[in-house]
């Protein structure tokens, strides 16, 4: 007999998602995922002036909102040809790579970790013995025994007290639980720690951005950064010694306690590189820009399909025609008017709602293919379309861990291989922000100063589209611009594509698709479902915006 499960709301994770399980002989036979929130900001956008829309777009969620700043700047930048500086160029990277960085050390330690990590379990280890464990992965010097014991001792108040706070609610004890106490001391201590090094990521980010969330520096065309280097710029060499300084220390958190515990808890995880694939086609677009017009960049994107990388076409350039041409949403599942897909210039938002119909229209989310197939994008998406593009950055990683973990690339088709794509995402990025930090410095001592190239809204008909590669995968914001308003506003949105419920042809969205097969030990604790949505990272107000 098949059992339901609704779990709703899904917690750590930003917005409203409810997902819907069936049970069968201890396994999912079949998933619905449901965006339970519309707020309407695109069509809240319609109307108002192109320059204005990165603000407002912003405004789509509470996480992730520098990248909406930025797919949104590049569709004006694209509908209207405008190239933008190199200065500007790198300090958009930095705040890019720095936004990154701190949201996936969220998401491993705050939003994903205590899937996996039993804090309870915690407090049998023996201190003395855990920061032998940490020494023997890691040279960071925050791993001593004292700090360990202290930790310890904080739970144990929070437990005697009856009082668990953050931690309350859990599954702690729950039979798929494996890690030793010593190991889940560990990751407790760290996942106290992270708090304070996300914060400095985020922290970057303000300095360039002057405001973080929501960063205040863009214009079309470029920043609002003045990088002349004199006393009253924005960006003078205290600033940059001080960026620095934050970025090396968050740089060697990811590196020296984040990648070790990812691979320490996934040593003690093996199964779960062979639960959760799901969909396996892939799309990454190509990031980290490093001419003006948005045609040479430092991460590889592309194309792969069933998980083989014999199938990988390359996506070179923010231009390219097949990935434009070959956009499109679906509402055939969609609270929306309609059951067309249709492509994202010509796209609509229609809000119809019916309550949740299992067979009919179940989400707030509308439902992104490529070329009519259901598309899995994200950290996965980026690692394999780089390494099968034989980018060195990230060769060098994924040989590396894929030795440490004894795993291949085919183990990155699974609930624990996102979070291990995710970590070597980090890794990668937190390097490149430093290079890019070096490289504005070089360019700014080779007296290019520029930083932006002025631009006026012509009063014709243009259509753009910005691409970015954001945390959870691939972002599109796309643009009608008509007599100097917009006149249509999409965004097709990584956890759009991950969260997509069935589409016409009754293709399932990933979520939905990695559910099937997952195991359920405990159909009242569904511990192992939970681990399979939060490898996803999901952000439903960024799906539905
Ligand atoms: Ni919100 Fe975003 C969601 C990201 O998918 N990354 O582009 C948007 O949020 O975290």
């Amino acid at each position: 007999m098949s059992k339901r499960i609704t779990l709703d709301p899904i917690t750590r994770i930003e917005g409203h998602l409810r997902v819907d399980v069936e049970v069968n002989g201890g396994q999912v036979s079949k998933a619905w995922s449901s965006a339970q929130m519309w707020r309407g900001i695109e069509v809240i956008l319609k109307g108002r002036d192109p320059q204005d829309a990165w603000s407002y777009a912003q405004r789509f969620c509470g996480v992730c909102t520098t990248v909406h700043a930025i797919s949104s700047i590049r569709s004006v930048e694209n509908a209207l040809n405008v190239e933008v500086p190199l200065n500007a160029q790198y300090i958009r990277n930095i705040m890019i790579a720095q936004h990154s960085v701190q949201d996936h050390i969220v998401h491993f330690y705050h939003l994903s970790a205590l899937d996996w990590v039993d804090i309870v379990s915690a407090l049998k280890a023996d201190p003395k013995k855990t920061a032998s464990i940490a020494q023997s992965i890691s040279d960071w010097p925050g791993n001593s025994e004292k700090e360990f014991k202290a930790v310890q001792d904080k739970l144990k108040k929070f437990v005697e007290g009856g009082q668990l706070g953050i931690f309350a609610s859990g599954y702690w004890g729950h039979p798929a639980m494996k890690l030793p106490p010593e190991v889940n001391l560990l990751a407790v201590a760290h996942y106290l720690k992270a708090l304070d090094y996300q914060r400095k990521a985020a922290q970057a980010v303000a300095i360039l951005g002057g405001k973080n969330p929501h960063i205040q520096n863009l214009v079309v065309g470029g920043v609002a950064t003045a990088v002349n280097m004199d006393n009253l710029a924005t960006l003078n060499m205290e600033r940059i010694a001080y960026l620095k300084e934050l970025m090396t220390e968050t740089r060697d958190f990811v590196q020296k306690v984040y990648y070790p515990d990812l691979v320490a808890i996934g040593s003690f995880y093996r199964d779960w590189f062979r639960h959760g694939a799901g969909v396996t086609n892939y799309l990454a677009v190509p990031e980290f820009a490093e001419d003006t017009r948005n045609t040479k960049f430092a991460l590889n994107g592309g194309i792969i399909y069933n998980g083989d990388l014999a199938t990988f076409k390359p996506i070179n350039d923010h231009q390219d025609q097949a990935l434009i041409q070959g956009i499109t949403e679906g509402v055939a599942h969609a609270w929306y008017e309609g059951a067309d897909s249709l492509h994202p210039w010509d796209g609509e938002t229609k809000p119809e709602y019916t309550d949740f119909q299992e067979n009919g229209k179940y989400s707030w989310c509308k439902s992104p293919r490529f070329n009519g197939k259901a598309m899995q994008v994200g950290p996965p998406a980026q690692i394999l379309a780089s390494y099968a593009a034989g980018n060195p950055l990230v060769k060098k990683v994924v040989d590396a861990t894929n030795a440490k973990l004894g795993i291949g690339l085919k183990e990155y088709h699974s609930t624990m291989g996102r979070l291990v794509a995710r970590g070597l995402r980090a890794h990668v990025m937190a390097d490149l922000s430093l290079t890019y930090l070096d490289k504005l410095v070089d360019n700014i001592g080779k007296g290019d100063t520029a930083y932006a190239n002025n631009t006026e809204i012509p009063s014709g008909e243009y259509k753009g589209v910005g691409f970015h590669e954001a945390p959870r995968g691939t972002l599109s914001h796309w643009m009608v611009i008509d007599k100097k308003k917009i006149k249509n506003y999409q965004a097709v949105v990584p956890s759009t594509w991950n969260a997509s419920p069935r589409d016409e042809h009754g293709q399932p969205g990933p979520y939905e698709a990695s559910l099937v097969g997952n195991p359920v030990a405990m159909a009242d604790q569904p511990l192992e479902v939970l681990r399979t949505v939060h490898s996803f990272d999901p952000c439903i107000a960024c799906a539905v915006h």
